[in-house]
């Protein structure tokens, strides 16, 4: 040990004269790391939202993380109002995610000389304090990683994204709190100080970012935010228009898929279509039926009967864990509270079971709460922007329901089962 730092650190980037940027120093790292510490707290926030939005506690199968245990301790009811609830914070999560991604890029470029620090361990709160860096930048890599895979690449690890991306999350805004924690005061300073005042090499206040032996400037302080800015705010013009929906979608150059979803009233978005679901025409032929249950009671009805039933309409929009939505569509159908009612179920509706004729996959059950059965916008829908739903959008009949993330709007409903413990 000391023979080793009596040598000095090895040749290479453990030696700080190796790096030469004149722009490190703790103004640059502070600013970056206060943008991060008001995106990644919004990140965060509608990221615990997102996972309530599934209400896990409801059903297991409504639960992509089973083993959360007491990170489940925030869990309340998903609410059906605002109807755009979940379009709006998942929105923002996913597109602020990837606007995100260049500061992040950024933060890590100003402090690498500390990475590579030398001796790698003084002692034992020095080991500690490295080691929460090191949780804190494998945590912000990993779940910024999964986050940006799942959103273009349209569900790549089927169920398992969210376990990676829920327990990489945890353990990044646990790190990421810790280092707040001690760098928050270090950080307003140097901002206070300005974007000036570029401090000693040798100095505590330059906190080993400032170089010993500065190259010459190719670009000002206010040079590099403004590429960064710059650069987040590209990724903003090419993701946000997959939210925003309307016209702005043809600006959503990274939306994922880019599929063209024709014209016409079925022409919105469609991440999976009848057959690559394994749907076949005769599943949703005239052979099809819906089955009604719960109350100790049973109905079995064809679209005819349904269509014969009061239709309600509600304007609606579909919004994906993956940050796409559609603008609001014109659904028309049965509202669950009458289908309820086929079986003798007052307006107390309880909780609902809705399968699609679909084999297998995670997405083809759900469990819809009270609260998203009793709401008088919540339809099996046969009709979308007054034509039959085609047989990607869920024919003969999907579930619609306010707020509810996109994963709870089933397709090719067959059965629904009221009130009895799945
Ligand atoms: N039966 C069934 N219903 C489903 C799905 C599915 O894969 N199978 N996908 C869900 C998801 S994840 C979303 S976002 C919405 C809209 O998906 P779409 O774009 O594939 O229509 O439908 C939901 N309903
Ligand atoms: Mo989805």
């Amino acid at each position: 040990m000391g023979r080793a730092r009596a040598a000095g650190p090895p040749p290479g980037p453990t030696r700080p004269g190796f790096w030469r940027s004149p722009l490190r120093g703790p103004w640059l790292t502070a600013v970056f790391g206060l943008v991060l510490l008001a995106g990644v707290t919004v990140l965060f926030v509608t990221g615990l939202l997102s996972y309530a939005a599934y209400n896990p506690d409801l059903a297991p199968r409504n639960d992509q993380t089973p083993d959360k245990g007491w990170l489940g301790f925030y869990l309340f009811t998903w609410p059906t109002s605002p109807y755009w609830l979940y379009r709006l914070t998942q929105g923002v999560h996913t597109v602020l995610g990837v606007v995100l991604v260049p500061v992040l890029l950024a933060k890590l470029w100003s402090v690498i000389p500390k990475l590579f620090e030398w001796p790698p361990v003084r002692s034992i709160s020095h080991g500690l304090e490295r080691l929460s860096l090191l949780l804190l930048v494998g945590g912000a890599g990993f779940t910024f990683v999964t986050g940006i895979l799942n959103i273009q690449l349209d569900y790549i690890f089927p169920g398992s994204f969210y376990v990676l991306h829920f327990y990489g999350a945890w353990v990044f805004i646990g790190a990421f709190v810790l280092h707040v924690t001690f760098r928050f005061p270090r950080a307003v300073r140097a901002v206070r100080a300005g974007r000036g005042h570029q401090p000693d090499s040798g100095s505590a206040e330059a906190a080993g970012l400032v170089s010993p032996r500065p190259a010459p400037a190719t670009i000002s302080r206010r040079g590099a935010l403004a590429m960064v800015g710059a650069g987040s705010f590209a990724l903003l013009v090419v993701t946000a228009g997959q939210s925003i929906g309307g016209w702005w979608r043809q600006t959503a150059l990274l939306a994922p898929h880019g599929r063209d979803p024709g014209k016409g009233p079925n022409g919105f978005q469609i991440n999976k279509t009848a057959a690559s679901s394994g749907i076949r025409p005769s599943d949703i032929g005239p052979a099809w039926r819906l089955t009604v249950r719960g109350a100790g009671r049973q109905e079995v009805l064809t679209r005819q009967m349904l269509l014969a039933m009061p239709q309600r309409q509600a304007a609606l929009p579909i919004a994906c864990v993956e940050g796409w939505s559609t603008p609001d569509q014109q659904w028309s159908g049965v509202r669950l509270t009458d289908l309820a009612a086929l079986v003798g179920l007052g307006t107390d509706t309880p909780q609902v079971l809705v399968e699609s004729v679909q084999r297998g996959g995670s997405f083809s059950s759900v469990v819809l709460a009270p609260n998203q059965a009793r709401d008088e916008r919540s339809l099996l829908a046969l009709h979308v922007n007054g034509a039959d739903l085609s047989p990607d959008h869920g024919y003969p009949a999907r579930v619609i329901v306010p707020a509810a993330p996109g994963v709870h709007n089933t397709k090719w409903v067959t059965r629904l089962t009221f009130g009895e413990p799945v």
